[in-house]
């Protein structure tokens, strides 16, 4: 038998860092199933999954504005590159591509081709109306809400329904500008 080698220190982050992204993706599974068996019915479950991810979104901007050191976005289209670059990778492990703009610049698609909450996932014939992923469209609406900008994200494609990407729309609806806390005398 060959000795037991001690593993190197990146070796053992590799596999804490599977091991968290499994469970992640466990527990994830195991919230929607209950939601599920709690609500009955799947259009409840997503706006349900939804109304998580807002919740969720509009506290984790602090901790990205923070850990990300990203400056203000000049634009809708950096804001998008910023999501599917910078805020995916650091709470999913993937990053996304941003494709099919409108003209005008506020609306477009972020596609990701790989999806961790979807790994281990088959869904049965009575969820086909469920957009499992439903909580990621909610953290960014409620993240970008944070800072200013109403948003609606809607699911185009979704590999748990035989595509062969998970696509979400982002439209940015409307652009609050952001108030001066005081007064100009
Ligand atoms: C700004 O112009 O103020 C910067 C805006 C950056 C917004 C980034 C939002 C990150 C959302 C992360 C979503 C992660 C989903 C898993």
């Amino acid at each position: 038998m060959a000795p037991l080698a001690p593993r190197t220190g990146d070796a053992v982050f590799a596999n804490v860092e599977r091991v968290n992204a499994e469970l992640f993706t466990l527990t994830y599974g195991a919230i929607v199933r209950q939601l599920l068996t709690d609500l009955e019915e799947v259009e409840e479950v997503n706006k349900q999954l939804d109304q998580m991810g807002y919740n969720i979104g509009v506290r984790l901007i602090d901790e990205f504005l923070a850990k990300s050191n990203v400056s203000r976005c000049i634009d809708f289209r950096e804001t998008a590159d910023v999501i599917a670059k910078v805020g995916f990778k650091m709470f999913l492990g993937v990053t996304a591509s941003v494709t099919n703009w409108d003209p005008e610049g506020t609306s477009c698609s972020l596609v990701l081709e790989d999806n961790p909450l979807v790994d281990f996932v088959e869904l049965p014939d009575t969820c086909q109306g469920l957009y499992y992923c439903n909580i990621l469209s909610g953290v960014i609406r409620g993240a970008l809400e944070m800072v200013s900008m109403k948003t609606e994200v809607t699911w185009v494609r979704d590999m748990l329904h035989g595509d062969d990407a998970c696509e979400l729309r982002v439209k940015l609806l409307k652009q609050v500008p952001e108030e001066y806390p005081y007064k100009d005398d």
